[in-house]
C-alpha cells in the first residue's frame, strides 16, 4: 500500500463534505499515529476557480476538474467521493475499474441496485471499500455500543431515533440539489434517516420490517443560478418542484424483537441538527444526542432506588475511544472529529489490514431499509426488509 509507507487519497468533491474530509485527513496525521501518511494529492470539481481555490486553502497538493483523469491517476491509492448521490456509481465503478480502493459519503448511491452494484463491484475487483457513516466514530456512541454489548442494558425493548433539521422551513429557501429526486435519490429519508439506519444498525442490529409515511410541505421553491450546498446562492429567477421528501417518519421491528421509531424531518423548526437515539433495556436505558455529543445519559435499574435517575457520562476521558487522542480530561470535541476518527481507521485499514466498518455492505444494507420504507408508504403496509 502507498509508496514509502505513503498513502495518496485523491478526492471528488470540495463542498460542505469536501472541507470536512479535508480537515480529517489533515488532522489524521497530526492527532493519531497511523501507520502510514495521509498525503493530500489531488481535490476534483468541475469549477476551475472553486476547486484551485479550495486545493489551495485546504491543502492539497492539487487538483483535477475532471474525476475520469483523477481515477486514472498512479500516485493516488484511494478515492474518496463526497460528491452528489447522483454522482456516486460513476465514479465508484470507474475507481474500482483502475483498481483503487473507495471510500464515499453516505448514501452509498440514489438506489438499492447502484448500491448493489457498487458493492458487487468493489469485492469482484478485490478493493477495500468504506461508507462514511461518520457518527459512529464519535466518543460517546462508541461508549453506547461497549454498553449495549456488555449487557448492561439487558434485553432491547425500544429503540427511538429522530434526526430533526430545520434549515427548509421558510418556503422562499432555494431549491437545492439535495431537493430533487434525480440528483439526491431522496429528501430528509435517504438523508439523515440513513444516519438513524445506520446508527440502529450499529447499535443493536438488524432490521426486520418496517411501516411509513412522509410528507413534501413545500411542493416547489426559488431556483437560483447556482443549487450548490445546502441551500444555494445567488437571485430567484423561477420556481421549480422540490420531488423528494421534507420529513419521513417510520415505525421498526428489529430480528432481536425491539420495536423501533425513527422521523427525519427538515421542517422542525427549531432543531439545528438534533441526530438522537433513545434505547431502553430491561435492566436501564442510554440516550444521546448530537447537539451534546459529548454526553451519554444513562440509567441503571441497579442503582440504588433512592439514587435511581439519569445521569450525564461525559465521554471525554482516555477510557473513551479516540478522547484521549486529542486533548486532556474535560476538553470536549466537535462534529468534525468523527469525520477524522473514520478518516483514520480507514487509513488503518488501507495500510495495515486493520479491520474497517462500516464498508458499502452497511450502505447496501441502510439502502434495504430505506426502500423498504418507501415501498410500505407506496402500499400502506408493513414490509419486510429481506423484500426489498
Ligand atoms: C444535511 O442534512 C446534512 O449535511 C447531511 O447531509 C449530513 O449527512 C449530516 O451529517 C448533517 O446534515
Amino acid at each position: 500500500m502507498g509508496v514509502n509507507n505513503k498513502i495518496n487519497v485523491g478526492m471528488v468533491g470540495y463542498k460542505f463534505m469536501g472541507k470536512a474530509h479535508s480537515n480529517a485527513y489533515k488532522q489524521v496525521n497530526m492527532f493519531f499515529d497511523p501507520d502510514a501518511e495521509v498525503v493530500m494529492k489531488a481535490i476534483c470539481g468541475r469549477d476551475e476557480q472553486g476547486v484551485k481555490a479550495a486545493a489551495e486553502k485546504f491543502g492539497w497538493e492539487g487538483y483535477e476538474t475532471d474525476w475520469r483523469k483523477l481515477v486514472k491517476r498512479d500516485d493516488i491509492d484511494f478515492i474518496d467521493i463526497n460528491a452528489p448521490s447522483d454522482a456516486h456509481k460513476e465514479i465508484a465503478l470507474a475507481a474500482i475499474a483502475e483498481g483503487k480502493h473507495v471510500f464515499c459519503e453516505k448514501p452509498l448511491a440514489l438506489n438499492l441496485s447502484d448500491a448493489r452494484e457498487m458493492l458487487a463491484a468493489a469485492e469482484k475487483a478485490g478493493v477495500k471499500h468504506g461508507i462514511c457513516f461518520n457518527y459512529r466514530f464519535l466518543p460517546a456512541v462508541q461508549l453506547a455500543k461497549k454498553i449495549v454489548d456488555s449487557g448492561k442494558l439487558g434485553e432491547i425493548h425500544h429503540y427511538r431515533a429522530t434526526y430533526l433539521q430545520d434549515w427548509l422551513v421558510d418556503p422562499e429557501t432555494p431549491l437545492a440539489w439535495r431537493l430533487k429526486k434525480e440528483i439526491a435519490g431522496s429528501g430528509a429519508h435517504g438523508d439523515i434517516n440513513a444516519h438513524s439506519i445506520d446508527l440502529a444498525r450499529f447499535l443493536i442490529g438488524e432490521f426486520d420490517r418496517v411501516i411509513g409515511h412522509n410528507r413534501t410541505f413545500v411542493k416547489e421553491r426559488p431556483v437560483l443560478e447556482s443549487s450548490s450546498g445546502l441551500t444555494g446562492t445567488g437571485s430567484a429567477t423561477e420556481k421549480g418542484e422540490v420531488t423528494v421528501d421534507d420529513a419521513t417518519a417510520f415505525l421498526a421491528d428489529f430480528k432481536n424483537g425491539a420495536m423501533g421509531m425513527f422521523v427525519a424531518s427538515r421542517f422542525a423548526t427549531g432543531r439545528k441538527n438534533h441526530n438522537t437515539f433513545e434505547i431502553h433495556g430491561s435492566k436501564g436505558t442510554i440516550r444521546w444526542d448530537l447537539e451534546n455529543l459529548n454526553e451519554l445519559q444513562v440509567y441503571f435499574r441497579e442503582d440504588e432506588p433512592e439514587l435511581a435517575g439519569f445521569r450525564r457520562v461525559l465521554a471525554t476521558e482516555p477510557e473513551h475511544k479516540y478522547a484521549g487522542n486529542w486533548w486532556p480530561t474535560g476538553h470536549i470535541i466537535g462534529y468534525e472529529h468523527g469525520f477524522v476518527h473514520i478518516a483514520y481507521e480507514f487509513v488503518q485499514h488501507l495500510a495495515s489490514g486493520s479491520p474497517f466498518a462500516p464498508t458499502f455492505e452497511d450502505g447496501v444494507r441502510c439502502q434495504e431499509v430505506l426502500e423498504a420504507v418507501d415501498l410500505s408508504i407506496e402500499r400502506g403496509t408493513w414490509v419486510s426488509v429481506e423484500e426489498v
